[in-house]
């Protein structure tokens, strides 16, 4: 399969077109072309193009929506490629989420998935997720790291939430703590006291692996 299943992937997220982005997905796992260059390049490219758009006026949120779900959908066909090949050996507990009052989860959850993909363990709540949950969790699972996704100018705040109830609960010696999303940057880390910014998803694999000793 060449190159040009990337631009298709694009053209379907664009066109809000489902049942087409989820065809080429499943062609992506028969041909065996890569899972990540599918969703980084062609799924993402696509819906960076509908969000463009949507800042613009140009679209409305029904249309970002479709995009969203032709994404999502996709997204539930390439993940399980994406961990194949993980090493038996766990190189830290995870607990991921994206903060409360934020639903965005598709780039949280791609996050997520290639970190158990390169061996974490991860324990992942989903959106819109509490403060309090996050803390919980981290105790519960005696986690090394919580990573923190955030997509919205208004919700990125909640990061420094979490790190200062982590301070409270006496854990932010042992845990680490890592944040991405489009609004977020190493100066908001820097700002917040957060061990790590990860751009993208390999970016987040590499910044687990170093905030995890490994
Ligand atoms: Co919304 N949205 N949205 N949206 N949406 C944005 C974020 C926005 C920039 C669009 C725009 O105006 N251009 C804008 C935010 C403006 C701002 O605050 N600066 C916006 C808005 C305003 C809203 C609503 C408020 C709209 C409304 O209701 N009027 C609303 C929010 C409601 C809420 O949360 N309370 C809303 C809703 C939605 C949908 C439901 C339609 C849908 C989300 C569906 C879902 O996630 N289940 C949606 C979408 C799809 C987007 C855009 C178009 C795409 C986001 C996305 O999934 N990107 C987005 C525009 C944009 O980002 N250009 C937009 C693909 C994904 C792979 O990338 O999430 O960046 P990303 O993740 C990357 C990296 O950032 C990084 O790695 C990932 C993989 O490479 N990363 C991490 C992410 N998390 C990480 C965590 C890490 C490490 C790296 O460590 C833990």
């Amino acid at each position: 399969m060449s190159e040009d299943v990337l631009k298709r992937l694009k053209e379907a997220v664009v066109n809000y077109d489902v049942e087409l982005a989820v065809e080429i997905s499943k062609e992506v796992i028969t041909t065996g072309f890569d899972p990540l260059k599918a969703i980084e390049q062609g799924l993402g490219e696509g819906l960076k193009i509908v969000g463009d758009k949507f800042e613009a006026g140009e679209v409305f949120l029904p249309m970002l929506m479709m995009a969203a779900q032709a994404m999502k959908e996709s997204l539930a066909i390439l993940e399980p490629a994406l961990a194949k090949g993980v090493s038996r050996k766990v190189l830290g507990k995870v607990v991921v989420g994206t903060v409360e009052g934020d639903i965005h989860d598709i780039g949280k959850s791609i996050v997520a998935a290639m970190l158990t993909a390169s061996g974490f363990e991860v324990h992942d709540l989903g959106a819109d997720t509490p403060t309090s949950k996050f803390i919980a969790k981290a105790k519960e699972v005696d986690a090394d790291l919580i990573g923190m996704s955030a997509l919205l100018t208004t919700t990125m705040t909640k990061m420094s939430e979490v790190i200062n109830a982590l301070k409270e609960a006496g854990l932010r010696q042992k845990v680490k703590v890592m944040i991405g999303g489009a609004p977020v940057s190493t100066a908001w880390a820097e700002k917040i006291g957060a061990d790590a910014y990860a751009e993208d998803a390999i970016a987040a694999v590499d910044a687990a692996k170093k905030l995890c000793g490994k």
